[in-house]
């Protein structure tokens, strides 16, 4: 059975240097992530697949999903749980056919319609942001704000994973939508504590104080 995570953290090496992608997994996980989606924009093909390997069994020896970024090959190399696909990536039908019923793609959007496009085309989640200014994407496009977050989360069925300047600051604005989960990155790999930063996130989530 596919279970989408509530609390996505996208481990970062870019950003910060201090932690591996593996690292970032394992604190991750200890702090609460249930869902942790290894993103790695460059670099050598091989390597990606050798990292994800490694995070596939720290995720799976804790039963956390491991999703992979825009690579289908890495992840289906690697035995991940699933991909996490932008507009311009591997299209998702095309996607499906390759890993089947079982994985889960999730896929990003930036307004309704794109929304409504990705649930056609078989989605299992969908990532809406970025909701508030980002400095982690640079082509993340304008900030979507928490009232089309609202109407999405109203409108579609499948589960909606906000993302784009997600913090502690503002986790419960995000919570009280009723979306179904949130994606961070540099809330959590950027924090002096990644584990502890989970923590306190995954506390808000969860209608803790
Ligand atoms: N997609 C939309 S915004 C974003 C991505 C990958 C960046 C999220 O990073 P952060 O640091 O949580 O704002
Ligand atoms: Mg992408």
């Amino acid at each position: 059975m596919k279970k989408i995570g509530k609390l996505h953290v996208l481990t970062d090496t870019v950003f910060q240097s201090r932690f591996s992608h593996l690292e970032l997994a394992r604190m991750a996980i200890r702090g609460g992530a249930d869902t942790i989606q290894y993103r790695q924009k460059s670099g050598s093909t091989r390597e990606m697949i050798r990292i994800a390997a490694q995070m596939k069994q720290v995720c799976s020896d804790q039963g956390v999903p491991l999703i992979v970024n825009d690579r289908v090959d890495v992840a289906i190399a690697a035995g991940a749980d699933g991909v996490h696909l932008g507009q311009d990536d591997f299209p998702i039908p095309l996607a499906r056919e390759f890993l089947g019923q079982e994985m889960i793609i999730g896929a990003s959007a930036s307004n309704m319609q794109e929304v409504e496009k990705c649930l056609l085309d078989g989605a299992d989640y969908v990532g809406l942001g970025p909701i508030y200014p980002t400095t982690s994407k640079d082509d993340a496009g304008s900030v979507k704000g928490i009232d089309s977050l609202i109407q999405v989360v109203k409108a579609v069925p499948v589960p909606i994973i906000a993302i784009g300047g997600i913090g502690l600051d503002n986790v419960s604005e995000i919570v009280q939508t009723g979306v179904y989960g949130i994606a961070v990155i540099s809330s959590v790999c950027c924090q002096e504590d990644p584990e502890q930063a989970t923590k306190a996130l995954y506390q808000m989530l969860h209608g803790g104080a």
